[in-house]
């Protein structure tokens, strides 16, 4: 998609549907000539507002007029995209806003591309790729974490620190550049040597800026399967956890035939448990299919709790689960209301290394240790890292460049590490958007909304 600067776009900013207010908006150097054939403001004075100054009035079309509205213009370069922005505020209702953006187009504007005004507010050199991007992510963050993450971006919280990585290349690249041309002064072993410090030094400290885990977390959430037999409760657990009532609950062997989803919150993170049909040797088709459900459930999960049934003796296909049990999660004996057949010894004495717990899901408070169990794979560190997926992705492909070159270096052929060097420092600029093409800035932008 190439597109002109130089045009005046427009678009409705607001979400869709009815609102108490609906605001279009609009950014190039016609804005406020666009504006004025469609606003009139109220009072003697028809002059083109001051910037920045909310101005009432009426939306019209021709002499007709549309609604009562406010409008502003802000001046370049003081706008969200550093071009003349004016932007109509009206009431929210569908046709009105509809009706609204039409006059605009029909005045001269043209209908915004999906994330174009951010667009030129990069290109405009108000921001950066990446803080350009966590406007979208502010805009679609779900909970706590993922507008964490996206404050700390737009604060330049990945450029700064991948601009220092930068940096420290173009050291190299220049070191470099002098072996090559001046290969009388330097020795090919003197040059590669200290090369190769610099290059693993700076692989280092990529790889320790990458936090794949907490990206994992922020932008995916938690993944946690409840399994077990039949009629341990399960589903009792998974409603009590979520404090709804989400899954069927019977005292009925096989009640849950399919996965069941449920999101919650800890530490500001979202976790997804899934409940499973219960796992056992069943000839029933649709069981069957729930069992392998169950355990496809369990391999996807980030963790699993192996749910049991305090009120009966263990019988052998606990006792399977257990022994099969394998990756994170822990046991959970549930019922722990009615009398105990089981303790977290019998547990113990056949996985004396799994983490063991006992719960009701008829009792909340019960569930305290369950919950902060699962809180501990919610912990991610405050420390300053990339988490951001396509950032993580530059990341992994500018550290792959940086070993090649390393290899490179070991035959001697400086010419072709100066090539594998100058691909690691384009994967760098890739999050930065230093050196951006169209095809990348497509790939970001398609991801907005119209509208921002
Ligand atoms: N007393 C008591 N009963 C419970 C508890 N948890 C579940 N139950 C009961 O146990 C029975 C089975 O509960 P479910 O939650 O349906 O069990 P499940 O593991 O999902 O069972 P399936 O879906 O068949 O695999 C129901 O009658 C629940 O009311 C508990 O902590 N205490
Ligand atoms: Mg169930």
């Amino acid at each position: 998609m190439t597109m002109s600067l130089h045009d005046t776009i427009a678009a409705i900013a607001t979400a869709p549907g009815t609102g108490g207010i609906g605001i279009i908006r609009m950014s190039g150097p016609d804005a406020a000539a666009i504006l004025m054939r469609v606003f009139r403001p109220a009072g003697k004075n028809q002059d083109i507002p001051e910037s920045h100054r909310l101005v009432y009035g009426k939306l019209t079309d021709g002499e007709q007029i549309i609604d009562e509205c406010m409008a502003v213009i802000m001046k370049a370069p003081r706008s969200y995209t550093r071009e003349d922005v004016a932007e109509i505020q009206l009431h929210g209702g569908r046709y009105v806003i509809n009706k609204a953006l039409e006059l605009c187009l029909k005045a001269g504007a043209r209908l915004a591309e999906a994330g174009e005004f951010t667009r030129r507010a990069f290109l405009n050199g108000r921001v950066d790729l990446s803080q350009a991007e966590s406007v979208m992510e502010m805009i679609s963050a779900r909970g706590e974490q993922e507008h964490r993450a996206a404050v700390r971006q737009m604060n330049g919280g990945a450029s700064s620190f991948v601009r220092k990585f930068s940096d420290e290349l173009y050291g190299l690249q220049a070191g470099l550049a002098a072996c090559i041309d001046y290969p009388e002064e330097i020795s090919d072993e003197e040059g590669a040597g200290s090369l190769r410090e610099g290059l693993e030094k700076l692989i280092e400290g990529l790889e320790k800026a990458m936090d794949e885990h907490a990206s994992r977390l922020i932008y995916q959430g938690l993944q946690v399967a409840l399994i077990g037999r039949p009629n341990v409760g399960k589903s009792s657990l998974l409603n009590a956890l979520l404090g709804e009532d989400r899954a069927i609950v019977t005292n009925i062997p096989g009640t849950t035939r399919d996965t069941v989803h449920g999101e919650m919150t800890l530490n500001g993170f979202r976790v997804q448990l899934t409940d499973t049909a219960g796992i056992h040797e069943t000839n029933d088709p649709v069981e069957r299919i729930g069992v392998a459900r169950s355990e496809k459930a369990r391999r996807e999960a980030d963790a699993s709790l192996l749910i049991l049934d305090g009120s009966q003796p263990l019988d052998a296909d606990d006792v399977e689960l257990l022994r099969n049990f394998n990756g994170e999660g822990a046991v959970v004996i549930n019922k722990t209301d009615l009398p105990q057949k089981i303790t977290e010894a019998d547990i113990h004495d056949i996985r004396k290394d799994m983490t063991c717990m006992t719960v009701s899901a008829l009792d909340q408070e019960s569930l305290q240790p369950l919950r902060d169990f699962l809180a501990g794979y919610v912990q991610v560190s405050d420390q300053q890292a990339v988490t951001q997926p396509r950032h993580l992705d530059a990341i992994r492909r500018a550290v792959r460049h940086l070993r090649d070159a390393e290899k490179t270096l070991d035959s001697f052929t400086p010419d072709v590490a100066a090539t594998d060097l100058q691909a690691a420092q384009a994967a760098l600029s890739e999050i930065t958007g230093d050196s951006a093409d169209e095809k990348l800035l497509d790939k970001v932008f398609s991801q907005f909304c119209v509208g921002k």
